[in-house]
Formats: structure tokens, C-alpha cells, sequence
């Protein structure tokens, strides 16, 4: 075969592949308890990066650029893992039972926060405070109307 440097090398790539996708796997809950508490943990901890920096936006805290970089960074990553953890069987906590009756809108509105959340990053990003001022509203108003809907 002329090409079969090419083809080896391909085949290496398909398996390696292939056997990356385990590891890419959304995490699995062993109870529906451990799923609560993820989504808990995970909204939690991106509250905490999202008000560091609504309290500079507000001036509630000295604007420090490299906190709100990082932080602002953090909970967009943090926004984009709780929803896992609301699967079939999950109901509890503060969930209402709404977001299993209307997946589509709650994941509608958790895909909302997701980009707010990333427009403040990168706001953030730029170093620049007003321009931290101008996105902060838009990811504050997309978590609240989730959670005038979806939270208890
Ligand atoms: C927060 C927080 C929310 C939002 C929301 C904005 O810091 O915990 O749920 O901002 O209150 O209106």
C-alpha cells in the first residue's frame, strides 16, 4: 500500500479517539442526592466568582482587573456544569418540578446565563471596568429569571 504510513497514523488517530471519549463522559451520579449536591456546589462556587465581580461592578469592592479577569473566567466555566446534574429522576433541593416538565425552556435559560456569563469574561478580560458595568446587568437578569421560575 503506498499510503500506509498514512493509514497506520490514521488508525492511531481514530483509536486514540475513540478511546478519549470515556474520559469526556458527563460525570454520573450514583444517587440523586449526589447529583443535588453537585449542582449545588457547582452554582454555589460560580455565585461566589460572579459576585467578586458585581461588587466591583457596583462599587461595593475596589476593582482590582486581575481578580475580576479571574473570576469573571471562573464562573463562566462553573455556569456551564450544574445542568448536568438535573437529569431524570434529580427533583429536590430548590429545583421546582417545572424544570423537568419544560426541559427544553430551562435549558433555554441555563444556556442564557451561560452567555451572559461569558460576555462579562469577557468584559473582564479587557481590564476595563465599564466595560465590566455594561455586561454585569445582563448576567444578574438572566440568573434571576431563572430563578423566579426554577427555584423554590
Ligand atoms: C447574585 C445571585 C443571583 C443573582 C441575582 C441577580 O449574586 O446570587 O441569583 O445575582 O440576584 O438579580
Amino acid at each position: 500500500m503506498p499510503c500506509s504510513r498514512t493509514v497506520v497514523t490514521a488508525a492511531f488517530a481514530l483509536v486514540a479517539a475513540l478511546s478519549a471519549v470515556p474520559a469526556l463522559a458527563q460525570p454520573t451520579f450514583a444517587t440523586p442526592q449526589d447529583a443535588i449536591k453537585y449542582r449545588q456546589q457547582t452554582l454555589k462556587e460560580m455565585q461566589q466568582n460572579f459576585k467578586r465581580v458585581a461588587d466591583m461592578a457596583s462599587g461595593r469592592a475596589d476593582f482590582d482587573a486581575k481578580v475580576a479577569e479571574t473570576s469573571a473566567a471562573r464562573a463562566a466555566e462553573l455556569i456551564k456544569m450544574p445542568w448536568v446534574g438535573f437529569g431524570p429522576g434529580t427533583e429536590g433541593g430548590k429545583a421546582k418540578p417545572a424544570i423537568w416538565k419544560e426541559q427544553d425552556k430551562f435549558k433555554a435559560a441555563a444556556v442564557r446565563g451561560e452567555e451572559e456569563m461569558a460576555k462579562v469574561a469577557a468584559a473582564a478580560k479587557t481590564g476595563d471596568l465599564n466595560a465590566i458595568k455594561a455586561a454585569i446587568g445582563g448576567a444578574g437578569a438572566a440568573c434571576k429569571a431563572c430563578h423566579d421560575v426554577y427555584r423554590e
